[in-house]
């Protein structure tokens, strides 16, 4: 079992896009407006992180550390298509496949279960596609399941390969912070800490009815997995048909304008979900219900399949344009793409 994780992913995005900012300190996130800016820190690339930048650090604080780093505004449809791309790669070399998030995933090699010397092999092909398809760099852990195999892909950052064998598993654990345990999250850690468990070893050996005492199920279901105990499978995304939100207004509204700016909210919640399953859509459509009941619906195809948020606003507003006239009051308004084209191989979905 692969994890694949992209290092400083929007920030190497923005790289492939922008040579000239290679080997420059580039921070992805909110307008630092000289220091005073307000919002986070998306990502920051490797070299802006020797300054001490991170993810979720106030943009004030890291231009503070760096003014001298170079800051851009999230683009998140650039990501979605890099990360198209990659996940594209990945599936090529899957029977299971599973995908978390916008930059990471986890693959499930043909061969045998336990050759361990292959699956590095694949690794290095992997990572050499990435590469040079994408432009991109990622890390890879190698397990024998979920868990040990992110933990491993987080553990030479960026560029890294690391494969963990069964038998060194606990013993490449338990020196690792708790942290790193994917439910663990700040408040654990500190309650953990406070009864003296801070790496993972320490949670490994302590007792699972004083862990259950102290922390209920969570408490035993932990230990096993600092155990390096997992056997979670690989759940591929949905193969949903298509992918919609629609809303009711809290009051029927005659406002056209407040009626165009829920279709903008729906196709964003529209457009994170298609981005989170990795597909592109085709057909667009809006559904608009007036007081009494009566729905309309009209839909539009692109002329290829999208994965653009500009284009899906765009396409939604216009529809929404045509069902909304005169002055019947509106109820409910939906948001609709479907024509799904899945980034593995050729797969059409209806
Ligand atoms: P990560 O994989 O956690 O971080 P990264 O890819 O930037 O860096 P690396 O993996 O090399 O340590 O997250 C993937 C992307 O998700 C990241 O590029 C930006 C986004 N992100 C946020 O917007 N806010 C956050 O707090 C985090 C952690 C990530
Ligand atoms: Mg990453």
């Amino acid at each position: 079992m692969l994890h694949v994780d992209m290092d400083s992913f929007f920030a190497a995005c923005e790289e492939r896009e922008d040579p000239s900012l290679k080997g420059k300190p580039v921070v992805v996130g909110a307008d630092p407006k000289g220091g005073k800016g307000r919002g986070v820190v998306s990502t920051a690339n490797y070299e802006a992180r020797k300054f001490g930048l991170r993810s979720a650090m106030p943009i004030g604080k890291a231009f503070m550390l760096c003014p001298e780093c170079v800051f851009l505004p999230v683009d998140f449809a650039l990501y979605n298509k890099c990360s198209l791309e990659v996940m594209a790669i990945l599936r090529r070399h899957a029977v299971r496949f599973e995908q978390w998030g916008i930059d990471e995933a986890f693959v499930e090699l043909a061969g045998k279960a336990g050759d361990f010397a292959e699956a590095e092999r694949e690794a290095r092909r992997i990572k050499a596609e990435i590469k040079a398809e994408t432009g991109l760099s990622c890390s890879v852990g190698i397990g024998q399941n979920k868990i040990v195999a992110k933990i491993a892909s987080d553990y030479r950052k960026p560029g890294g390969l690391t494969l963990v064998r069964p038998e060194e598993a606990r013993q490449f654990l338990a020196p690792l912070p708790v942290r790193k345990l994917l439910w663990v999250g700040g408040k654990t850690e500190e309650a953990l800490a406070s009864i003296g468990i801070r790496t993972i070893g320490d949670l490994a050996g302590a007792d699972p009815g004083m862990l259950y005492e102290n922390f209920g199920k969570m408490g035993p279901a932990l230990r096993l997995l600092a155990q390096g105990v997992d056997d979670s499978p690989l759940v591929e995304r949905s193969r949903a048909k298509s992918i919609g939100r629609q809303v009711t207004f809290g009051e029927d509204t005659r406002d056209a304008g407040e009626v165009f700016g829920k279709v903008g909210e729906l196709c964003e919640e529209v457009y994170g979900q298609a981005v989170m399953e990795g597909v592109f859509f085709r057909t667009v459509t809006v559904t608009v219900r007036f007081s009494g009941f009566e729905t309309h619906a009209k839909s539009r195809s692109l002329r290829e399949h999208s994965a653009s948020l500009n284009e899906l606003g765009k396409t939604a507003l216009v529809l929404a344009g045509e069902l909304v006239g005169g002055d019947r009051p509106v109820r409910l308004v939906g948001v609709r793409v479907s024509g799904l084209w899945n980034a593995r191989g050729q797969t059409r979905l209806a």
